[in-house]
């Protein structure tokens, strides 16, 4: 069984958004064009209390793009972005949802940060997407979304480990490129891991 896995398509993540990522919003008409050929279509949202930790505006005397530890690891900081019930939290509006079946939610402890859709970023605790997965019987994960080189990344990695066969399409993806050639690694970095790398 095959199901498509639609990463973080949110407003904060498209042009005009607080983490707005080039393009973004590039990805939404092949998203809805995707989701009619697969039986099962999963959609995850970065989803943080406002009090987040991996904010900026959380700690005195940082700005946007530091690194601080939180909980043990290094974080870098973020402007606010995809607070629960904010408008910039809500799927981008041209983004058809009616086929979506099911929703998983991660980043919600404001003590560690989840690029992955799988789990926190300290391996700590499941969001449930893996588990649900494996009770649809799903073995293969189509991915695509917002963005490459972060919950794309994360989430195909934890995915691969999981024992999933794992296809990212990047016509389906943009990435943050924080620092130039972050994309080209993130791709590089899932491929080495065995994450196929394709297009629709
Ligand atoms: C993401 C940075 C912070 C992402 C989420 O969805 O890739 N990136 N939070
Ligand atoms: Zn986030």
């Amino acid at each position: 069984m095959k199901a498509l896995v639609l990463i973080d398509l949110q407003n904060d993540f498209c042009p005009g958004g607080n983490l707005a990522i080039h393009e973004g919003d590039q990805v939404i008409p092949i998203a809805n064009r995707l989701q009619q050929k697969f039986d099962l279509v999963i959609a995850t949202k970065d989803w943080h209390p406002q009090d987040h930790l991996s904010f900026a505006s959380n700690h005195a005397d940082r700005k946007i793009g530091d690194v601080v530890m939180l909980s043990g690891l290094e974080q870098i900081l973020w402007p606010d972005h995809c607070v629960q019930g904010t408008h910039g939290a809500e799927f981008h509006p041209e983004l058809q949802t009616e086929r979506i079946k099911i929703i998983f939610y991660k980043g919600t402890d404001k003590f560690i940060d989840s690029y992955s859709a799988l789990y926190d970023n300290a391996h700590l605790r499941s969001t449930g997407l893996g588990e649900y997965l494996q009770a649809q019987q799903v073995n293969e994960i189509y991915m695509m979304g917002l963005a490459t080189d972060y919950c794309v990344k994360y989430s195909a990695l934890d995915a691969k480990k999981a024992g999933f066969d794992v296809c990212v399409m990047m016509d389906g993806c943009r990435g943050v490129e924080l620092q130039k050639g972050d994309v080209e690694r993130a791709i590089e970095e899932m491929r080495a891991a065995g994450v196929k790398i394709v297009t629709t």
